[in-house]
């Protein structure tokens, strides 16, 4: 009777956790061949505890067999234990190198029993390392034989949550954001745990809680108390809190007259404000700041300088050992430069002036996020100054919550780019990372795709971009096809009769955005405001670069911005050996071509064909892809639950019929203008230039 009950339960329990994607890549469900027997953990900081519980969580769910804690070491079982533990310390095994956060995952022998040991010098280490053992588990290793050892490349590894007081997140397209402002502190929501989990799992430690288009408000007494609530949440995870800084907070909350750095009332104001959060939140982690861009306050407004700006509440940060991350993302409307050149214009000067506890925010590219662009030419640029990479994992301009691109590629092809800074070998990676010039402050940020929709990310391939974020974070040297397969295996199965097809689906998906969006170094052809859907013919907003026609340029001589000497010259920004590379179409690489040159629409490719035949092939090459992506997709229903899916199944759909959408209207405007016919056999677009024109999205999410 009672087995009955339980067995009946059991059903109803696993039919109620659906495969919805709440797990993320942390499902353990049951593997063949997968034996643990207990978990003995030394210590009992927090951190150990929660190691120690997800070891339990993961090995029972993993072997299908409840894996208890115990007291006392059994043989076949786990070990938790810092290096300095008399039992670890007795097997001199290499921990000096593992830093603070490394780990180091081993079969060992003590006292007679053979077990599997998870050490670190630190606890954040053992939960780092616990996480890399059920990572190997998932993916398919054997837990006897395991040999695991890794410490993080970059010390800062920081998600930036664009996300309002207001619960909207700008650019977010996972629903709401995670954060009840409104209930904070009083009620703590269990989401922000497993919010926790799956960051630690990846080794993210830093979390920036709101938008960097930032209310003053966030520094009130209130807001402070609900981000102290939320940090309390995530210590024990290794993960710290930041803010976003108006930078005019003085003028909006503090009641100054001015918000100028030089002005002692207001370094006063901030070093108080820097007193009250670290009363509140005494591992704060620092301030982000977005100054003078996109019409947000900043120094610059009292005629300082970004130094002075960033310096001045570095002082007040100093004291408590926080760290300010001054963004590079600048470009003035009053400044009538190639908006790709301004960032450098205005930060190259100041490399060297910037305080200690300054770490420079760059994005990847110099203008904004799009599907591809050429590595910033501030990374190798300013040696003196610490300069952190800032990714968006949230896909604004590529395809927002439906398309399936993996942003791996993308991560991967910036961070080894070679800036030749140093020679050949001086990568992005190498800049980031602090190897190239000695900085020991280092950083990465990931724009969040985090929001309170039941799958997180808004569907499970976005989850992989989040995933990856973490991973390329940890080690920026890592391959993106080697976390598709890890974050594939873990996310359905690691069978290859799955990861395969998956990675494969993975692998070109970022491609063919860039294929059906913005072929050929192309940028910014996504309609105003809500930056989704095709756009290239927008031409009358007040801004000149808020246009689109401002990056194509196409005319019937042709398309392309030149950035060569004999237009703004944005190549004199890169090494000279890169520069001079990039001064010819013919030595720059065909898929950075337009970002760099104006070429005519007869220019001949390395394919034979002219660049109009190769901009048409390249759309048709993306909608192919997708298509064979759903293709792919389909053949894996047998393997995959229903609802992920199904879901996946319909995003890719959606995607297609998108990057048709895409490349009918970009083709129609690209005839409008050069007056050519459609190479032979390339389908005409299925509606006329008016048409596409007169499609309107005002409410796509996302936009603020
Ligand atoms: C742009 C986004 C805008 C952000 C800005 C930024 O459209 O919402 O505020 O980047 O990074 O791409 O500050």
């Amino acid at each position: 009777m009672t087995t009955t009950i339980l067995v009946v339960l059991g059903i109803v329990g696993s039919a109620a956790r659906a495969e919805d994607g709440y797990d993320l890549w942390l499902r353990y469900r049951p593997l063949h061949g997968v034996h643990a027997a207990a978990i003995t953990m030394r210590g009992s900081s927090p951190t150990v505890r929660i190691a120690a519980a997800e070891l339990a969580r993961g090995l029972s769910g993993l072997s299908g067999a409840r894996v208890a804690e115990s007291p006392d070491l059994a043989a076949g079982g786990i070990l938790l234990a810092t290096a300095r533990d008399p039992m670890v310390a007795a097997l001199h095994l290499p921990v000096g190198p593992l830093g603070n956060e490394g780990y180091l995952v081993r079969t060992v022998t003590v006292g007679g029993k053979r077990v599997t040991l998870v050490t670190a010098n630190g606890d954040t280490g053992l939960l780092y390392g616990s996480f890399a053992l059920l990572r190997w588990v998932q993916t398919g290793g054997a837990l006897a034989g395991v040999d695991l050892s890794s410490s993080p490349r970059i010390k800062l590894r920081l998600l930036n949550h664009w996300d309002n007081l207001t619960g909207t997140v700008e650019r977010g397209y996972a629903g709401q954001s995670l954060w009840d402002w409104w209930l904070l502190p009083d009620f703590s929501d269990p989401r922000y745990v497993d919010y926790a989990r799956a960051n630690a799992s990846i080794g993210i430690n830093g979390t920036v809680l709101n938008n960097v288009n930032a209310k003053a408000d966030s520094l009130t007494a209130p807001y402070i108390a609900k981000a102290a609530a939320l940090a309390d949440v995530f210590r024990p995870y290794g993960i710290k809190v930041y803010l976003s800084a108006r930078f005019s907070a003085p003028i909006e909350i503090g009641k100054l007259k001015t918000a100028d750095p030089l002005d002692p009332a207001v370094a006063a104001w901030w070093r108080a404000k820097a007193d009250e959060l670290y009363r509140a939140i005494p591992d704060f982690g620092g301030l982000l700041v977005k100054a003078n861009s996109e019409g947000q306050p900043g120094p610059q407004d009292y005629h300082r300088s970004h130094a002075d700006g960033a310096n001045m509440l570095a002082a007040a940060l100093a004291p408590h050992g926080g760290i300010v991350m001054w963004r590079a993302f600048v470009y003035a409307h009053d400044n009538p430069e190639d908006r790709a050149k301004q960032a450098y214009d205005d930060f190259k000067p100041l490399d060297g002036k910037f305080a200690a506890n300054v770490i420079v925010q760059v994005k990847n590219g110099a203008i904004d996020f799009q599907p591809r662009e050429p590595f910033h030419p501030l990374f190798g640029a300013m040696p003196r100054t610490p300069l952190m990479m800032e990714f968006q994992a949230t896909k604004e301009y590529l395809g927002q919550a439906t398309s399936l691109a993996y942003l791996g590629p993308m991560f991967e092809e910036a961070l080894r780019s070679d800036t030749l800074a140093k020679g050949p070998g001086s990568t992005v990676a190498k800049v980031v990372d602090g190897s190239l010039d000695g900085h020991a402050l280092t950083g990465i940020a990931g724009v969040a795709n985090i929001g309170r929709d039941r799958d997180w990310s808004g569907s499970t391939f976005n989850q992989a971009n989040w995933y990856a974020f973490g991973r390329f974070a940890w080690n920026p040297e890592i391959s993106s096809d080697a976390v598709a397969r890890e974050w594939a295996a873990m996310t359905f199965a690691p069978n290859a009769a799955v990861v395969d097809p998956v990675v494969r689906m993975m692998a070109g998906s970022r491609e063919a955005v860039v294929d059906y969006m913005t072929p050929l170094g192309l940028a910014h052809q996504m309609a105003t405001g809500h930056h989704f859907g095709p756009a290239p013919w927008i031409a009358d907003l007040k801004r000149p670069e808020w246009n689109p026609v401002y990056y194509a340029r196409a005319g019937k001589d042709g398309i392309g911005f030149d950035r060569t000497a004999s237009g703004s010259n944005a190549v004199a920004q890169y090494a000279p050996a890169i520069a001079r590379q990039l001064a010819d179409p013919a030595t720059t690489p065909e898929r950075d071509i337009l970002w760099f040159h104006h070429l005519p629409w007869n220019y001949r490719m390395k394919s034979g064909r002219t660049l109009w035949e190769e901009m048409v092939a390249d759309y048709d090459r993306g909608i192919a892809s997708v298509a064979s992506a759903g293709r792919t997709w389909a053949t894996l229903e047998p393997q995959v639950d229903a609802e992920r899916f199904a879901k996946t199944a319909a995003f890719l759909r959606i995607e297609e019929r998108d990057a048709r959408w895409w490349r009918d209207a970009s083709l129609s405007y690209w005839m409008s203008v050069n007056g050519l016919k459609l190479p032979a056999g390339a389908a005409p677009p299925a509606h006329d230039l008016a048409w596409y024109k007169a499609q309107d999205f005002t409410y796509a999410p996302g936009n603020p």
